[in-house]
């Protein structure tokens, strides 16, 4: 983990100072509304094939505090990433995509009275106000991809339920907050606490018939990743964007982002394993190799699951330039760029092939922010030839893992991880 990037004064001043009511985040209802404006006609299939759309294929909305983004819904609100900013390691907050399960979000939080409240099995009840969590405890930082578990969701065949996310449902930042682990030493978690729970401030009426009005997640006391936890109050070295989880979110490095609770609120120390609707039936995975079953097996109840927090995100690449929008010149260099990561640690090797995977050439790697970041990678590529050529991506984690050139397929549309492509038209140079 890094160290801390700011004093605990320079982190009040950012936050609004003390003494002061801190900043108070805040989407203004006229704002709120989003301006749709649809660029061109869209194509209306969005599925795999040798070049599927990078992207999801959606209107631009603008939301406070965002760039145009990519809309799927916006009852709960769900906007993807463009493609365009993944051209960085740090994904920049107003570009950082924006998931939500409920449609009632906070669009203001009043600092002077929100606290975080640490219950359940604990010796010590607590409850710190924004400005107690940063003077009483130590800052840390990591870099960590926030990845949603249906990322690339429209890839899957048969299709399945849920948003049809293309690539842009992940993001990286910095984050900076105060250590789970600091904060649950503080409250002193008691014996027979089986798991934490994590919940936030929004609200809805879930999905029908289940009764689930709020989100809640819930991991294991004893996994290891507790320890890298961090209750992250900037996003970086800025205050969070209210849709990304204004004043505290919970960061979880190498998991998938369902665990990262937005606008945490409440920590629950539990005594019985959480049987929430977010903790089950939903994001389960199939307990195989990679996830991955059969619509057979699944209808013929044959499907042992767990939680999607059982496994850390597997190891992926993506190209982002060039993105075949236009024709590169043969026998002239051109840099191939992109960004890997992987739940498992560190990005190892990155390898790009532009004969659709028959032969591979190692990438050079850029700046490493730690395990869990985007990696930033280029490959200085010279077709000979003008003609097409697939493009393609495959990266390798430090223990091993290589990403496969297989889809994977169960009922949730979780942890795609397949060798990306891009098609480039090649024309001559002159
Ligand atoms: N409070 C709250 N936190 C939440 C969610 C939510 O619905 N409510 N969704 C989770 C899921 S499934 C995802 S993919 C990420 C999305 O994070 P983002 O909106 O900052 O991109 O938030 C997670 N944390
Ligand atoms: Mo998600």
């Amino acid at each position: 983990m890094a160290k801390a990037r700011f004093s605990r004064r320079q982190l009040l001043n950012l936050l609004g100072g003390t003494g002061v009511a801190l900043a108070v985040g805040r989407l203004s209802g006229a704002q709120a509304q989003a301006s749709s404006q649809s660029t061109q006609p869209v194509p209306s299939f969005t599925g795999p094939g040798p070049n599927p759309y990078w992207n999801g294929v959606n209107p631009y909305v603008t939301y406070p505090q965002k760039v145009p983004l990519i809309r799927l819904t916006d009852r709960p609100v769900q906007l993807e990433t463009p493609r365009q900013y993944f051209s960085s390691a740090l994904t920049p907050n107003a570009a950082h995509y924006v998931r939500y399960h409920l449609d009632e979000i906070p669009n203001a939080i009043d600092l002077s009275t929100w606290r975080l409240a640490v219950e359940g099995n604990v010796d010590k009840p607590l409850r710190f106000s924004l400005e107690e969590l940063i003077a009483n405890f130590k800052p840390a930082s990591v870099a960590a991809v926030n990845q949603c578990s249906g990322n690339s969701r429209s890839r899957f065949q048969p299709r399945v339920p849920g948003g049809q996310w293309g690539n842009g449902a992940m993001s990286n930042s910095m984050w900076t907050g105060v250590r789970l682990k600091d904060i649950l030493a503080a409250a002193g978690i008691k014996q027979g606490t089986v798991q934490l729970q994590f919940q936030g401030l929004d609200h809805g009426k879930g999905p029908e018939g289940k009764g689930s009005n709020a989100f809640m997640k819930s991991l294991p006391v004893t996994d290891p990743v507790i320890d890298e936890c961090i209750l992250a109050y900037t996003m970086n070295d800025e205050p969070l964007p209210l849709l990304n989880g204004f004043p505290l979110r919970l960061i979880v490095p190498g998991k998938f982002a369902t665990y990262w609770l937005k606008h945490l609120t409440w920590i629950r120390a539990l005594t019985e394993e959480d049987k929430n609707f977010w903790m089950t039936p939903a994001y389960r995975i199939p307990d195989t190799a990679r996830g991955t079953t059969t619509p057979e097996d699944v209808a013929a109840n044959k499907v042992k699951t767990v939680p999607i927090g059982n496994v850390n995100m597997p190891v992926r690449s993506f190209i982002i330039t060039p993105d075949g929008s236009s024709k590169v010149p043969a026998g002239m260099p051109v840099a191939v760029r992109g960004i890997a990561f992987s739940g498992y640690g560190r990005v190892a090797k990155v390898e790009v092939s532009d004969n659709d995977g028959k032969n591979w050439h190692l990438a050079s790697l850029g700046e490493y922010l730690g395990p869990y970041s985007f990696r930033t990678w280029e490959f200085r590529w010279t077709p000979k030839k003008p003609g097409k050529y697939l493009l393609a991506v495959r990266a390798t984690d430090e223990k091993g893992n290589v990403q496969p050139d297989e889809g994977v397929w169960n009922p949730g549309g979780y942890l795609w991880n397949k060798i990306e492509r891009q098609e480039i038209v090649v024309g001559n140079a002159s």
